[in-house]
C-alpha cells in the first residue's frame, strides 16, 4: 500500500468520523437532512476524495472505491437510525402533550325535540300521504278573493262574521283557513286531485283554554269524476282509525259555505262525543270558480284543527300550553 492510498483512506475515515459525531448531535429532522446533503451530496467530501484517486496506482483504486462505499453506507445507516430515533421522540412528545383525559365529564348538550303540534301535523300528513295525497302549502297573507269569494262566501253572508280576521292596510288579510291553498292548487292543476294542506291560520277570537287567534289546520281535498259522500265517509273513518285506533264515530249535519252537504264528525272520547273535524262535498260554486266543470267532477273536503287533535291525543287541558314554550311542559313529549 502506498502512502497516497493510506492518506486517502485516512481522509475517508475522518469523513466517517465527523459525520458520525454530527449525526449523533443532531436534534431535528431538518438538521439531519442538512447533514445528509453535506456528507452524501454530490458536492460532499467523498467525491472530492475520490477525485484524488487519479494519482493512485491503478491496482489500488478498487480498494479506495470499496472503502468509500463502506463509508457512504455507514453514514446512510447512521442517518436512517437517527431519523427513526427523532421521529419516535417527536411522536412521544406529542403523546405526552396531547393526552386525553377520558374520565373527564363531557360537555352537556340538551337534545331538541319535535313540538307536539308539529308531531301531530306529521302524523296527520303521514296518514294522508299513505292514502295518495300530495302535501301543498301557501301564503298566510291572502286576498279577499282566495279566502272568501272563491270559497262561496257571499259578500254580506254571516259566515264571514265567524271568520273575522286581521285586515292589512292594502286590503289583504290574514287567511282564516288553509282552503285558500286548495283554490290556488286547483287553479294550477287539472283534476283528478288529492291534496293535504297544513298551515297557520288567523281568526278574530278571544283567547281561552280552547281558543286561540292563531292556530294550525290541516285540510284535505279530493276531486275526481264520480266521488260521492260514501268516499268522504270512508276516508274520514280510515283517517280517524289510524290516528285514534278503534273509536266509534258519528256524522252530524252542519253548514259551511264551501261544502254542500256539510257535516261535523265526533269521536267517542272518555264516555262522551267530542267534535273533531268538519267536512262535506265541495260546493259546485267552488268548482266553477276554479274552472272545473261541476257536471263532470265532484269532490269532498275536510278540515281539522291541529291543536284540538294534539290536545285529545296528549290529554292537554289548555290550548295555551302549546304556545308558552314552557320546557317543563314540552319535555314530556
Ligand atoms: C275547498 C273546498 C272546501 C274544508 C273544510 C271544514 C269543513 C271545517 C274546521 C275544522 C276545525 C276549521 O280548524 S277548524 O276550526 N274546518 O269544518 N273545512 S270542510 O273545505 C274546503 C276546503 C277547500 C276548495
Amino acid at each position: 500500500m502506498t502512502a497516497q492510498t493510506i492518506e486517502l483512506e485516512a481522509q475517508l475515515d475522518a469523513i466517517r468520523q465527523a459525520a458520525q459525531t454530527a449525526i449523533a448531535d443532531a436534534t431535528s429532522l431538518d438538521q439531519l437532512e442538512h447533514l445528509r446533503v453535506k456528507y452524501l451530496g454530490k458536492k460532499g467530501p467523498i467525491p472530492q476524495v475520490l477525485g484524488g484517486m487519479g494519482k493512485l496506482d491503478p491496482a489500488e483504486r478498487p480498494r479506495i472505491g470499496a472503502h468509500a462505499n463502506e463509508v457512504k453506507e455507514a453514514i446512510q445507516q447512521d442517518l436512517d437510525r437517527k431519523k427513526t430515533e427523532l421521529q419516535t421522540a417527536a411522536i412521544q412528545a406529542q403523546l405526552e402533550t396531547e393526552t386525553l383525559d377520558v374520565t373527564m365529564p363531557g360537555v352537556y348538550r340538551s337534545q331538541g325535540k319535535i313540538h307536539p303540534l308539529n308531531s301531530t301535523i306529521d302524523q296527520v300528513l303521514d296518514i294522508f300521504v299513505g292514502l295518495g295525497y300530495t302535501v301543498a302549502e301557501g301564503p298566510e297573507m291572502e286576498t279577499d278573493y282566495y279566502n272568501f269569494e272563491a270559497l262561496n262566501f257571499l259578500p254580506d253572508h254571516p259566515a264571514r262574521d265567524m271568520q273575522d280576521t286581521l285586515y292589512l292596510p292594502d286590503g289583504n288579510l290574514l287567511r282564516t283557513h288553509t282552503s285558500t291553498v286548495q283554490i290556488r292548487y286547483m287553479e294550477a292543476n287539472d283534476p283528478p286531485i288529492r291534496v293535504a294542506v297544513p298551515g297557520r291560520v288567523y281568526r278574530r277570537d278571544t283567547v281561552d283554554a280552547t281558543h286561540s287567534a292563531v292556530f294550525n289546520q290541516v285540510e284535505i281535498l279530493a276531486i275526481d269524476e264520480g266521488i260521492t259522500f260514501t268516499d268522504l265517509k270512508g276516508t274520514i273513518k280510515v283517517f280517524l282509525q289510524e290516528l285514534f285506533g278503534d273509536v266509534e264515530i258519528r256524522f252530524r249535519p252542519s253548514f259551511f259555505p264551501f261544502t254542500e252537504p256539510s257535516a261535523e264528525v265526533d269521536v267517542q272520547w272518555k264516555g262522551r262525543w267530542l267534535e273533531i273535524l268538519g267536512c262535506g262535498m265541495v260546493d259546485p260554486n267552488v268548482l266553477k270558480a276554479v274552472g272545473y266543470d261541476p257536471e263532470i267532477y265532484t269532490g269532498f273536503a275536510a278540515g281539522f284543527g291541529v291543536e284540538r287533535l294534539a290536545m285529545v291525543l296528549h290529554q292537554i287541558d289548555d290550548i295555551r300550553r302549546l304556545y308558552s314554550s314552557d320546557l317543563r311542559f314540552l319535555k314530556q313529549f
